[in-house]
């Protein structure tokens, strides 16, 4: 089976409470159309787009797709970073009932290629080049292309070289069957712990409530301006509350290029953006940043920051250096959002995660055993509601893992609750390095960094890193006759790993540390090779 379901009793009691509302998400769309056509949706340097006319782009994009051969069902795997071209595809995908399955302007042919095997994908879609690197997406897609054998399209945005240009897909509206909204509307990437990335089936129902209710909670109406700085391929810029939680309040999304203070602080001036999702380096980056740039954000309304451990002493910042209200969002791609609520005290958003998002959303803290541990004490995440998955697709060996009997995920975050019920994030026992937000696999990792002829085996841990939290540490022990592994950054770089999963450090090691089972000891690894002795990344300190 592809896709794991709510059971019954569970679709009931959503549907009943009202989270469920039965309406595909091309319909956020529609309505914000037909209730205030001449509204701005959309904004990217100098253009502009309309409700009504991004409503239109969206409905003859679908229909061009669906001559294409695009179906409902078809996925169709999305790489692009925030162009506006990002918008009128998903709602064209979402009308069609195909599946975007949202990459990272980051990843390369090893991921790319992992996306469309396995979700077998027909169509891929890119922009033409990384206008900062020079990086030439046309030749990764005849790369993936060669590799993947259900693609039929590869749709280019901006100048197609040999593939199909993304603005001649078009044709006269057509009226569709409206995908059923228990169906998933999207695939999403999981920051995964395992060899290869996980898919996450979102619904059309559950994802509805994702940006419906996070745009409540962060209190956004038509007046909001989101500006998109992470790229919208991700959860939290997506729908947390994001571009389509903004647009489904009838306010407005504008795209930002660059997530540096010049650029964004500019855009932020410009579009007078009024809210906007960072991770924890960039808000410190920008908290400095306000010192010598003399941009006016005095717009900015609130700065949501998550994806990775936020220092206390960093949040009570970020708040006054900005002048804008801080919130600190605990989530995952997974589902399970928990935020800090406007209005606060500043030591409650300094130092807690805040509340989950939904009433029904049920958070259990547990043991190795899957047993409560006391109030207040630390422990595993585990956790089901109306808008976190019941099980990653095609994935049903997996599945069994990363889930408890009764359809809890396990979220692999180490966590407390405060007496008023607020999370606090504590560690992680998930085997992942967290780059500043950007999420590094261990095993991924290891299995690329095994391939190289020198390498006998490989451990990755994280160490701590002042700016991103943590930084990737690639353990190693070497074949015979090999003391040194130079070249292992080009190695990974030709493997087409993305760059920001290539390790930030490499230490040759005589053996590694093993645990009483026999594997590795990775808390004792990640001390050793800490650089400030005793002193380990955040997540491996908790227990
Ligand atoms: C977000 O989503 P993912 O899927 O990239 O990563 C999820 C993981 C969490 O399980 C946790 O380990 C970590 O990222 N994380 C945080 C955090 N927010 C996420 N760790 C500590 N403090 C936080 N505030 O990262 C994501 C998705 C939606 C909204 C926000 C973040």
């Amino acid at each position: 089976m592809d896709v794991v379901s709510w059971p019954a009793e569970f679709v009931e009691r959503y549907r009943r409470a009202g989270y469920w509302r039965g309406r595909p998400l091309g319909d956020l769309l529609r309505d914000g159309a037909r209730e205030h056509p001449d509204a701005t949706a959309l904004l990217c340097g100098d253009l502009l787009w309309s409700y009504a006319e991004l409503d239109e782009r969206s409905d003859r994009l679908a229909a061009g797709l669906a001559e294409l051969g695009i179906r409902a069902g078809d996925r169709v795997v999305v790489q692009l970073p925030n162009v506006p071209e990002m918008l009128p595809l998903l709602f064209a995908l979402f009308r069609l009932g195909a599946l975007p399955v949202l990459g990272l302007p980051a990843y390369r042919s090893s991921e790319a290629v992992h996306l469309c095997l396995s979700t077998d994908a027909v169509a891929y879609v890119i922009p033409d080049t990384d206008p900062d690197t020079g990086f030439d997406y046309r030749r990764l897609a005849e790369e993936v292309r060669a590799k993947a054998p259900s693609l039929r399209h590869v749709l280019v945005a901006g100048e197609p070289g040999a593939h199909t240009p993304l603005h001649e897909i078009d044709a006269a509206p057509r009226p569709w069957p409206a995908p059923r909204a228990s169906d998933p509307a999207l695939l999403l990437v999981s920051g995964g712990t395992t060899g290869l990335p996980k898919l996450i089936p979102r619904t059309h129902d559950d994802y509805f409530y994702n940006l419906r209710a996070s745009a409540e909670v962060c209190g956004l109406d038509e007046n909001s301006v989101y500006l998109a700085v992470l790229p919208m391929g991700h959860n939290f810029p997506l729908a947390c509350p994001g571009v389509l939680g903004v647009l489904h309040v009838g306010g407005a999304v504008a795209l930002c290029p660059s997530p540096s203070p010049e650029v964004a602080f500019a855009a932020i001036e410009r579009f007078k953006a009024t809210v906007t999702a960072v991770v924890p380096p960039l808000a410190a980056l920008w908290s400095q940043a306000v010192q010598w740039n003399t941009a006016d954000i005095s717009s900015l309304d609130l700065l949501q920051v998550g994806g990775a451990r936020l220092s206390p002493d960093t949040a009570r910042l970020i708040g006054p250096a900005l002048g804008c209200e801080l919130q600190q969002v605990f989530g995952m791609a997974e589902g399970l959002l928990s935020y800090t609520r406007r209005g606060d005290d500043g030591e409650t958003v300094a130092t807690t995660q805040g509340l989950p998002l939904c009433p029904d959303d049920e958070i259990r803290i547990v043991d190795e055993a899957d047993r409560d541990v006391p109030p207040g004490a630390v422990g595993s995440l585990i956790t089901r509601g109306p808008y976190t998955l019941r099980g990653y697709y095609r994935a049903p060996t997996h599945n069994l893992r990363a889930f408890t009997p009764d359809g809890f995920y396990r979220t692999g975050d180490l966590v407390r609750l405060t007496p008023e019920g607020r999370l606090v994030v504590e560690g992680r026992e998930k085997d992942l390095v967290n780059r500043g937000g950007d999420k590094v696999s261990a095993d991924e990792l290891q299995n690329h960094l095994r391939a190289h002829p020198a390498v006998l085996d490989a451990a990755v841990v994280p160490v701590p890193d002042p700016y991103l939290g943590e930084r990737t540490c690639a353990c190693l022990l070497l074949r015979e006759g090999y003391d040194d592994v130079p070249d292992m950054a080009a190695f990974l770089h030709d493997r087409g790993l993305a760059a920001y999963k290539i390790p930030d450090v490499v230490r040759i090691c005589h053996s590694f540390p093993l645990t009483s089972v026999g594997k590795v000891d990775k808390r004792e690894l990640a001390r050793s090779v800490a650089p400030d002795p005793g002193a380990t990344a955040a997540d491996l300190r908790a227990r």
